[in-house]
């Protein structure tokens, strides 16, 4: 028989039931404290594909989930994310691949744009049809807690050990979501501009509700899951604008997102339970020293030469054709210009 004759994925709920029961044992017992080995973890998840990719063998995946990690400096909760979620995601008989995004370089934090930059990767890679886009320090304890898409956007994450089992708030977006290829685009991807901690969920969520979708959520019991404890990273301070910036996503949204989107791969590592794409994330950054001494840089040039020209038709020639003032101005940029470029 051929491929096309394999049936289609059913979940087996006897399954689940023992092997969330597993899970929840494991992480109530486990509190994240012991050591993972991935060797060890690779090993006895051996349907697993280089890059951390799975397809069930003897049935046809109900859907194509690509499942994007923002990153940075987080290795340990990575591989417990790793061991816990592999087994998790196979059970749910996906077809799916592992994508973390590693953000390159010491600017703040942007993890909207990392998730949007996951989209675009993950799509050059595959067909995928759904985006699961998770913390890599968030962990469900409940196999019936799919990771797959709903006709409208998934939030996952619904009751966190952090908030007591609770939501936060009724608009609260963070941590896990679910978004189809459809959804996603509709809302031209997330906003690119949030830097540093907070307010990018609540962005997402008003562009989800401008465009006439509503949140679907698993029940408090189903959605419960544990955040493995940390302190805030460096280069994450809470984003000061993020108040400013959420009030006008209505405005900012067609101008900001997957159609503006920017960025550079430094490189891909195949590893064998997942991906690792490292990127640029090009902050466009003018009050950064090195950028401001540029501007001025530019700006001289153009004052320059302007003159120049109007020194040519009075036929009178100064020294580099501007005014003394000018000229300090212009070496002085220089040399900060490459005073800066060393330094950082
Ligand atoms: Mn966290």
């Amino acid at each position: 028989g051929g491929f096309s004759e394999l049936p289609t994925c059913m979940q087996i709920w006897m399954g689940f039931f023992f092997s969330c029961f597993n899970t929840r044992l494991l992480i109530n017992n486990g509190h994240f404290s012991q050591p993972v080995n991935l060797e060890e973890v690779a090993r006895i998840n051996p349907e697993v594909k280089a890059g951390g990719r799975f397809a069930p063998k003897d049935c046809i995946a109900l859907q194509k989930v690509a499942i994007i990690i923002p990153f940075r400096n987080r290795e340990e909760h990575l591989k417990y994310w790793l061991y816990y979620l592999h087994p998790i995601l196979q059970r749910q008989q996906l077809d799916y691949g592992v994508y973390v995004i590693n953000q390159d370089g010491e600017e703040e934090f942007n993890r909207a744009k990392l998730l949007n930059i996951g989209f675009a990767e993950a799509l050059k890679e595959y067909d995928y049809d759904c985006f699961v886009f998770s913390d890599v320090d968030l962990i469900p304890m409940d196999d019936r807690n799919t990771y797959k898409c709903y006709s409208q956007p998934r939030h996952l994450s619904v009751s966190m050990d952090k908030f007591g089992f609770r939501l936060p708030y009724n608009q609260y977006f963070g941590g896990v979501s679910a978004l189809s290829k459809e959804q996603f685009t509709k809302i031209n991807g997330f906003p690119n501009n949030y830097w540093g901690w907070g307010g990018e969920d609540d962005d997402i969520y008003n562009r989800l509700v401008f465009k006439g979708m509503g949140i679907s959520r698993p029940d408090a019991v189903i959605g419960k899951c544990r955040m493995i404890r940390h302190s805030r990273d460096r280069k994450n301070e809470p984003n000061p604008e993020r108040f400013d910036r959420i009030a006008h996503t209505r405005e900012t949204m067609s101008s900001d997102g997957l159609n503006t989107l920017s960025y550079k791969v430094l490189r891909t590592d195949k590893y064998p339970l997942y991906t690792k794409i490292t990127v640029d994330i090009e902050r466009p950054c003018l009050r950064c020293p090195g950028h401001l001494a540029s501007l001025m840089l530019c700006i001289c040039w153009f004052y320059n030469s302007c003159n120049e020209q109007k020194q040519k038709k009075k036929k009178k020639k100064a020294s580099f054709g501007m005014p003394k003032r000018l000229q300090i101005g212009w070496t002085s940029a220089f040399i900060l210009r490459i005073f800066f470029k060393f330094q950082t």
